[in-house]
């Protein structure tokens, strides 16, 4: 794959001089926000990360190249973009082969990333087990990737839409580490709450670089999941939430959505639902993960002391 990569000059340079770097997806500008607030958060997210001292580099694949670090150009024709690929592990060597342009998703972000040595990435929500996965096998790439590629993901929790107790029964047959930061309760990505204990809680950016920093010490070992709670302004209460997803997962049937198109389809119906509410959200959360991989990435640089 590393022959199909081309970062950018501000990634060479932060990877010549070993500073912080956090990837960044980009199935969520393309899929996951409407233009014009993808763009805007986009750019917004960039900003926060450089804040906390480290480098952004968001990832997709331009014209067959698997681009590392975008220009405000590039990150413009995706967002702009109506007929982009949504690329995860199973598209990604298809879209590089065929010259083809696309978005990649939380899989085929942690396999750009590790392959430049970026261990820390930030987005929204990861896909899952969806409702319904018992007869339609639904599973989320996302979760076969965190089993076998070693990226700190920080999100949200799972996306709500999904089935969250099977979601954390595979992560834990997969051997991902789940963590709760500064809470005891797994998000539900829209609202803090999902009813379900976090397997794990750390509460600094330190905690989590050394667990990483362990981890790293073992043969073959994957991804980290970090599940960093909205913030409390910004939430929607899952009570509230539960109404939308099933009137969005009703309609999603109804139009015999499938496949890659269920999470685009779902959440873009549950911003109708909510007037735009829940894109707000989002954005809230996006920014919040961005800012907490920011420090996870400056924490790794600093020695880890036991
Ligand atoms: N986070 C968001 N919005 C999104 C996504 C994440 O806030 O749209 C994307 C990610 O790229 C994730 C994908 O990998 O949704 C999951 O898609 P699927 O359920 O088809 O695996
Ligand atoms: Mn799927």
């Amino acid at each position: 794959m590393i022959d199909h990569i081309v970062p950018s000059r501000e990634i060479e340079e932060a990877r010549a001089e070993r500073s912080p770097l956090v990837a960044l997806e980009s199935t969520i500008i393309t899929h996951g926000m409407p233009w014009p607030q993808n763009m805007e958060t986009a750019l917004e997210v960039e900003h926060a990360i450089r804040a906390e001292g480290a480098t952004p580099a968001t990832i997709a694949v331009i014209d067959g190249t698997l681009k590392v670090g975008l220009t405000e150009g590039e990150l413009e024709g995706l967002a702009k973009s109506q007929d982009v690929m949504k690329l995860s592990r199973a598209d990604l060597a298809f879209a590089l082969a065929q010259g083809r342009t696309g978005s990649t998703t939380v899989a085929a972000t942690m396999m750009a990333a590790h392959a430049v040595g970026i261990s820390v990435f930030a987005t929204g929500g990861i896909g899952g087990v969806h409702r319904g996965a018992e007869t339609s096998f639904d599973i989320s790439a996302d979760l076969e990737e965190l089993g076998r590629t070693p990226v700190c993901v920080v999100a949200a929790g799972p996306k709500a839409l999904l089935d969250i107790p099977k979601t954390l029964e595979v992560l834990e047959t997969r051997g991902v580490p789940v963590i709760g930061f500064g809470t005891d309760e797994l998000p539900a990505f829209w609202s803090r709450h999902s009813g379900l204990e976090a397997p794990y809680r750390l509460d600094t950016a330190d905690d989590i670089a050394r667990l990483m920093d362990v981890r790293t010490r073992f043969g073959g070992h994957g991804g980290i999941l970090v599940a960093n709670p909205v913030p409390q302004e910004a939430e929607i209460p899952a009570d509230e939430m539960e109404g939308h997803i099933a009137a969005a997962l009703k309609a999603a049937d109804a139009d015999g959505i499938h496949g890659k198109e269920v999470t685009p389809f779902v959440l873009s119906k549950i911003f109708e639902l909510t007037a735009g509410r829940s894109l707000k959200t989002n954005i809230a959360l996006m920014l919040n993960n961005a800012r907490l991989a920011a420090r996870i990435a400056v924490a790794l640089r600093k020695p880890v002391t036991y």
